[in-house]
């Protein structure tokens, strides 16, 4: 009897010491991010590593990569996907071929301003956007600003959609896109924001399109110094995790990484408002020239076949749409 007790006790000291060590050795998870170091997304996201540790007593590690050095953001997408990274900040626009639901903040002006895009995204049509990347295997932790983006070129300043006739404009990788530039006029070229630069500077396209601290993170303002206020998307970016990975955790560990996401997110919207200002006048000084466009109706309707086409092709989107469209 004092033999049996003895044994069940040593299987429960073995059984502690096991389990003990596998939580203190949980797998370093990898964070991709596409942006360089001082912007607004990159502080953020080292400080929501260093809050998952600090929260979960070392528990949770993360150890993140930063200026795009694990991929290409389509690519970094399928890895997040599959669980080859576990967890990345993902703009809305590349995630919209993949999940139809957030495929609907691509639709050109679909936002009145950034207030009334985080007055959508705090309702039910953010719970959606957040459902579907769930289908598609990503569990969605905060929403990061953005801004908004407008066009940018090395011709002249975009004045009117007749401006973008034959001009050759980048775009990220969505068929909303392309479609975008296509009703303007222009030929859309879909690529790797690592090799917009470069392609700018060569000619191999005219311009492109992105927000004050992108266009002079990436220092495309040198090459292409026509700034023109468009603001034709307000597109949101997600914080994101491995669903499986983020489903294999406590309740406790669930909570902690939704706290630190929470709060990461307070420190990127509140750098991004400071970031917005700084790289405009930085790009101003630096050579850039900023058109406001006189009337942007003109570039809404010309949108007309974009909302049509994209309604006919995801008629099950159509609610959402409208939920978006009729959120004061
Ligand atoms: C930036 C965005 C990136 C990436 C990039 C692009 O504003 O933060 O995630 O989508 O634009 O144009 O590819």
């Amino acid at each position: 009897m004092k033999f049996l007790k003895m044994i069940t006790l040593s299987i429960c000291a073995i059984a502690l010491i096991v389990g003990s060590s596998v939580s203190v050795q949980a797998k370093e998870w990898r964070g991709w991010n596409i942006h360089v170091a001082g912007y607004p997304n990159t502080v953020a996201m080292d400080k929501f590593a260093e809050l998952l540790k600090e929260k979960s007593g070392g528990k949770m590690t993360l150890k993140m990569y930063h200026a795009g050095t694990l991929g290409s953001q389509p690519d970094a997408i399928e890895q997040v996907r599959l669980g080859g990274l576990e967890i990345a900040n993902f703009n809305l626009g590349p995630l919209g071929p993949i999940v139809p639901e957030a495929n609907v903040v691509s639709l050109p002006f679909i936002f009145k301003n950034t207030d009334h895009m985080w007055r959508v995204l705090d309702g039910k049509a953010g719970d959606m956007i957040n459902a579907g990347m769930a289908k598609k295997g990503l569990v969605a932790l905060a929403w990061y600003d953005a801004g908004s983006r407008s066009f940018y070129n090395s011709k002249k300043p975009i004045q009117t959609p007749a401006d973008v006739v034959g001009m050759k404009v980048r775009v990220m990788n969505n068929d909303l896109y392309s479609g975008m530039i296509k009703a303007l006029g222009g030929n859309p070229s879909p690529m790797a924001f690592s090799e917009v630069y470069q392609s700018l500077k060569t000619g191999v396209v005219d311009g492109a399109e992105n927000n004050w601290p992108s266009y002079e993170s990436t220092g495309h303002f040198e090459v292409a110094p026509y700034y023109s206020v468009s603001q034709h998307l307000i597109i949101p970016e997600t914080l994101c995790i491995n669903a499986d990975v983020y489903n294999s955790l406590s309740a406790a560990d669930q909570k902690i990484l939704k706290e630190a996401a929470q709060e990461s997110a307070v420190l990127q919207r509140q750098l991004w408002k400071e970031r917005e200002k700084a790289s405009e006048e930085k790009v101003l000084k630096g050579g850039a020239k900023m058109n406001t466009i006189p009337d942007k109706s003109a570039f809404q309707a010309a949108m007309k076949p974009v909302y049509d086409k994209f309604l006919a092709d995801n008629p099950d989107l159509k609610p959402l749409v409208a939920l978006i469209q009729n959120t004061p």
